[in-house]
């Protein structure tokens, strides 16, 4: 596969989305294809799943179920779109992916890394993003970005500041673990400077 895989991941409300934007114009100016996509989604079985996983009660999913549909989702998702794009030399750029899933459910809920790499292996093999871009925000704030946007997608942003700390610590954790492929940005700057220092980390 030629094409460049870049994930962006971080807390809630860390403007992921925001930056996925900005970086697409640098692309898109440049004339270069590239795929925005975002998981849990991406393809219809996948943002089907999205549904189900992001609405409703705290405690609606045991945690293996919950871990299960993450993976069947980017299961859909890489097979149905982020594969055909790497092949075709696209750059594709991910709101979340692998890393999430060990962050939330392998370290968060407590389900094991371990046990949620050794799902992604089993299902998917060794498809990994070249670079990931991790938005380091105080989950106080990033939650309360993430109130401000209206909808019904709140299950996980209704888990509690211990549980959203446990999430940064996660991220970083994973950053102190790859260097290579995890670069920290300073999310609590204004999205000018994030997205300066995201073009410094992809070398654009
Ligand atoms: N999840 C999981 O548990 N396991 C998995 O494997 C996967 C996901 C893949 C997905 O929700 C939830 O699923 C997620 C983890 C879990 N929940 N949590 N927590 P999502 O993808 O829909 O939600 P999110 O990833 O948390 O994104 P978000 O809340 O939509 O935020 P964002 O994309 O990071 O930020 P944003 O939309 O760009 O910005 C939020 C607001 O802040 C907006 O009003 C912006 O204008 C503003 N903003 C952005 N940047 C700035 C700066 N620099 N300064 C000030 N204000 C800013």
């Amino acid at each position: 596969m030629s094409g460049r895989f870049i994930t962006l991941e971080g807390g809630e409300g860390s403007g992921k989305t925001t930056q996925i934007q900005l970086l697409h114009a640098v692309y898109k100016e440049a004339g270069h294809a590239c795929v925005v996509t975002r998981e849990p989604g991406g393809g219809a079985g996948a943002d089907a799943i999205r549904q189900l996983l992001l609405t409703g009660v705290e405690d609606k999913w045991h945690k293996v179920s919950e871990t299960l549909l993450f993976q069947a989702a980017r299961v859909e998702h890489v097979e149905h779109v982020i594969k055909p794009a790497l092949h075709r030399g696209d750059t594709v750029l991910c709101d979340r992916f692998l890393d999430s899933t060990i962050v939330y459910q392998g370290i968060s809920k407590g389900l094991g890394a371990d046990y949620v790499r050794a799902l992604h292996q089993l299902t998917l093999g060794n498809v990994q993003p070249d670079v990931t871009l991790i938005l380091d925000i105080d989950p106080a704030v990033g939650l309360t970005r993430a109130k401000a946007r209206a909808g019904d997608e709140t299950r996980f942003e209704n888990m509690g500041t211990g549980f959203h700390s446990q999430v940064r610590e996660g991220f970083l954790s994973l950053a102190r673990i790859e260097p290579e492929r995890c670069k920290v940005i300073d999310a609590s700057q204004s999205a000018e400077e994030v997205h300066k220092a995201i073009r410094k980390a992809v070398g654009l």
